[in-house]
Parts: structure tokens; sequence; C-alpha cells
């Protein structure tokens, strides 16, 4: 193997854009991203809605503090505002985060007080906390999160709501079925049932109260990419083949092959095309195929659809201080997140809107929240379909029959070729080998001629913080590390310079 390997990345979203950053800093010569669309960013999406910037894919920093590279790179190219980088913003705790300001509406059109329904948010966020208990625990009596959270609501409601009216407990059974299709979204699934307890309590949150970027999360990538040798990238590349464990050569025993049949002979590949991606082409893709345990693993984590439906109006028909519209659907059976007719009522499975704040920079406008199949359904309409869609809803839940969006915008994440839907979860039964799994190289007993010739990046490749941008770009620094540690350690001073 040459010290100064041929190294081949599938992909440039931000965890093949870290490891390229990585390795070129370390002083490798050879590193080329092959990238399928035209852009780089992957899930990193920057749109506009009229005049304003909106996010397709992910919106916020998670946790933004000294421990999240994300945030120290946005506060480093000045990209954040400046409440974001107060040290108050960044000591915020997960469990002192203040809960967003709600507006409630109800199905037959009314506005619900927060007084009203907030026994059942208290009860809601009570269980999620629960759900801490089933860290490290192999076996539990639950099926999955959704069981657990539906089994234990129903408990101490019929507990602790005792003396409530029966219209009034329902109402708030209602109410928990909202915030389950709120947990939904967050995780990109189609049902909570879908999701491991253990799993769940796998992912770690990092202090600092979540923030975004003013001008763009796409900022964070062009100021990365201005960093790394220009041609680095090869544009409208889709890889088609990774061959693999060539026995024959002892140089360059991977090849990579693309959609246009050009080929790329290197001595190392870090492939981090999304989970989605792996799942629906796995088979095609490497040759030989994926080891058994590892194609396991792939097919046990979940992956799962989140879109996003922004939505701008002249003014604004919410409370000035609301950062959160949450609609409750009176005629459910209490405490579903699946709609039994996606094709009818795919609409029921959006939760409401969060307010994009603040108004001077983003004007009336809201981002309507969807996920699982309902959504992955709404991406099949067209733009006139959603928009009357949502003008129906919302004119139901204010009961005001002329309120009408401005502009509708919606993300697709499913139909997108290269992602195959949002981000992963831990799907039901999976564990922590899992994970480990996802991350392992290839071929799984290194031989000494030829170990790592196959790098796994991205963020389902992420033990605790998959389903984020700073799990994806740690997962990338994590595997440049590999490599570079391995050359170091058989010739300590190369390649770096
Ligand atoms: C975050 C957030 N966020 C909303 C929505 C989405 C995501 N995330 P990439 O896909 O970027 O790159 C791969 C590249 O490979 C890509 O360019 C492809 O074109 C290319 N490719 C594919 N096939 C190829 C081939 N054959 N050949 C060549 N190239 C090929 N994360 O931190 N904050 O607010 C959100 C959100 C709608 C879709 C998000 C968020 C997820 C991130 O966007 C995502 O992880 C990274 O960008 C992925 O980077 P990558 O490099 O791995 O892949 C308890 C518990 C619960 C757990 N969940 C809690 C957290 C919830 C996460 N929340 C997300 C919410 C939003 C709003």
């Amino acid at each position: 193997m040459s010290s100064d390997p041929k190294i081949v990345i599938v992909g440039c979203g931000i965890s093949g854009i870290a490891a390229a950053h990585r390795l070129v800093k370390a002083g490798f010569h050879h590193v080329r991203i092959l990238e399928a669309t035209a852009r780089s960013g992957g899930r990193i999406k920057t749109g506009r809605l009229g005049n304003n910037t909106t996010e397709i894919g992910a919106s916020y920093i998670h946790g933004p503090s000294e421990g999240n590279p994300v945030f120290c790179l946005a506060r480093d190219y000045g990209l954040l505002d400046p409440e974001a980088l107060t040290p108050e913003n960044q000591a915020m705790d997960v469990d002192e985060r203040p809960p967003w300001e709600p507006n409630w509406f109800s199905s037959s059109g009314e506005r619900l007080s927060a007084e009203h329904v907030n026994p059942a948010l208290e009860l809601f966020y009570e269980l999620v906390d629960d759900t801490s208990q089933f860290k490290n625990q192999e076996e539990t009596q639950w099926a999955s999160v959704g069981h657990f959270l539906r089994s234990e609501a129903r408990q101490r409601a019929a507990e602790r709501w005792r003396d409530k009216e029966e219209a009034t407990r329902e109402l708030l059974l209602c109410a928990i079925s909202t915030m389950l299709k709120v947990e939904c979204c967050s995780s990109a699934t189609h049902s909570m049932d879908e999701i491991d307890l253990g799993g769940f309590c796998m992912y770690k949150s990092l202090s600092g109260l979540d923030c975004t970027f003013p001008s763009g999360y796409e900022g964070l990538i062009k100021n990365l990419m201005s960093e790394l040798p220009g041609g680095l990238v090869t544009y409208n590349r889709p890889v088609r083949f990774v061959h693999w464990n060539n026995t024959e050569k002892r140089e360059n025993p991977v090849m990579v092959e693309c959609d246009d049949g050009e080929k790329f002979a290197a001595d190392h590949v870090i492939v981090t095309v999304p989970l989605g991606y792996l799942k629906k082409h796995h088979s095609t893709l490497f040759h030989p195929p994926l080891p058994l345990h590892k194609l396991h693993s792939v097919q046990r984590l979940g992956f799962g659809t989140n879109n996003k439906i922004y939505v701008e109006f002249d003014s604004p028909w919410w409370d000035q201080d609301c950062e959160v519209i949450y609609f409750v659907w009176e005629d459910e059976d209490a405490m579903v997140d699946q709609v039994p007719d996606v094709q009818g009522s795919w609409i029921k499975k959006l939760f409401g809107f969060t307010v994009l704040k603040p108004t001077e920079r983003y004007g009336h406008a809201l981002c309507g929240w969807i996920a699982g199949h309902e959504s992955e359904y709404m991406e099949t309409l067209s733009e006139q379909e959603v928009t009357h869609a949502i003008t129906q809803l919302i004119r139901r839940f204010t009961g005001n029959p002329i309120i009408t969006p401005r502009r509708v915008l919606r993300s697709q994440w499913f139909h997108d070729p290269w992602t195959c839907g949002s981000y992963s979860y831990p799907g039901k039964g999976c564990s922590v080998q899992d994970l480990e799994n996802m991350m392992e190289p290839l071929p799984v007993k290194e031989s000494q001629s030829q170990p790592l010739q196959v790098l796994f990046a991205g963020e389902a490749t992420h033990p605790y913080y998959y389903s984020t941008v700073h799990g994806a770009f740690l997962s990338g620094c994590r595997e440049a590390d590999r490599l570079i540690s391995h050359y170091s350690s058989i010739s300590p001073s190369q390649p770096a310079k």
C-alpha cells in the first residue's frame, strides 16, 4: 500500500466534508469526493420562501455549546446570532429548557386554553423523561417507545384525571395523540411503535438552547468548502458500485464505479450515503456484498420521513408570543399517532406548526411538520393540492373561513433518490451492537496487506448523536482519524507533512 494513499469519499454531505477536511489537513494528497448531485451539503439545504431564508433540511444546532463541533465552527465563522453565543444559552441544560409558548386549536374550530391542555402536556413530558430508566436495559416488558407511552399514559391518566369530566378526559387523551405526532417528527418515524425503548435512550443531548443560522445552514457548508482544495469534489457523479476485497491487487484494492461507467481506483473508500439509500441499494452497491451481521444492522436500524411544510401569511392568526401551534383532533381515537386512511386523511398527521422567529426576518411564516407514511404520501401530491389541504385545515381549526396562505413550500425527502427519507432512528429490536456494526470498516478481519478498504460515516453511524448534523460531522472525523492513525502507526512520519 502506498504511503500517500488514494482515498475516495462517497457523498458530499457534512460527514463527507468533515472527513475530507481532516484528511487534507493531515497531509493526505489524494482525497476525492464523488457526489451524486450538483451541490454540496446533502441534508443541509437552505431554500427560499419568497424573500426569506428557509431550511429544507436541518434547521437547528441541537445543543449549541462547547462540546458541539458544529456550534464551534458556526461561532468561529461568525454565522450565529449573539443570543446563541451567550454563556446562559450554552449552559441551558436539556431539562431546564423552557417549553415553547403554545397556541392550541381543536378540530371543532375552538381555541383551547393552555391551562386546559396543560395536564396532557405535563403527563406526556413526564413519560418521555421516564424512558431514561430503560437505558442499558436489554429486555423490558414494553415492545416499543409507543407501547410504553400509551400504556403508561392510559394508566396514569385514569388515576390522575379521575375527577375530571368525561369530555375533558377525552380531550386530554386526544392532546396526547398530538404529542405522539410531535415525537414522530422528532424521530422521523411513522409511529412511536417502531422505536426501540433501549435505543431511544442511547440518544444523548448536549447542553444549550437549540439555535438556527440566520442566513441559512448552508453558510456552514460554504465556509467548510472554501477551505478545501479546488476540484476535490466531482459533482453529478453517482457511485453505482464499490468493488472491494480485490485480493489480486496489492495497491488500490477498491474500485469505485460511477453511473456513467467512470472508474476510480482507491486504497480506501469512505461511504457516507444516507441509511435510506443504503437500505435500498446495498445489494447492488457492494461487491462482494456486505457481511450478514452488518446487513442485519442496516435492516434493523430505522430510517423514516419527517417533512416540513412552510406557509406564509399576510398577517398572523396566532398570538404574538406564540412559538408553536398544536392541533387536536377530537374525532380521533385517543392516543393514536397513525392515520388509518393515509390517502383520505394524511393531513391529520401534521401535528401543527412552529412559528418562524423573529418576524422582522421571516415575516408571518409557519413551519408545519409531518412524519411517516402520511408525509411520504403528501410528497406525491401537487403543490396546489398541499396548499388546498393546509388552507382547509387552518380554516377548520381556527373557525375562520377566509384565512388564505400567501405561499406554501414543502420538502420531499422520501422521494429524493439520494436520501430516501429524512434521518435514522433506533428501530425495534436494535441494540448498541447494531450501531457499532454500522461503523465497522470492511474487511471485518483486517488483513495485513489490505486493511480498511471500506469505511462508513454519516449520521446513522453515530452511536448516540445519530439523526443530527453534529453526529454526522463527528462520524466523518472519526473515519478520517481511523485512517490517519493507521498510517501513523505503520509509518509515523507519513503522510502528514
Ligand atoms: C440537526 C436539525 N433537522 C430536518 C430534516 C432532515 C434532516 N436533520 P447527507 O445526506 O447530508 O450526505 C450524503 C450525501 O451522499 C448526499 O449529498 C447525497 O447526495 C450523496 N449520495 C447519496 N448516494 C450517493 C451515491 N450513490 N453516489 C454519490 N453520492 C451519493 N439535524 O442537527 N438539526 O434541525 C435537523 C432535520 C427535514 C431531512 C434533519 C437535523 C438531520 C441532518 O440533516 C442530518 O443528520 C445530516 O445532515 C446528515 O449528514 P450526512 O453527511 O450523514 O448525510 C430521543 C431521541 C430522538 C432522536 N432524535 C432527536 C433529534 C432529532 C433530529 N432532528 C431533526 C430535526 C430537524 C428539524
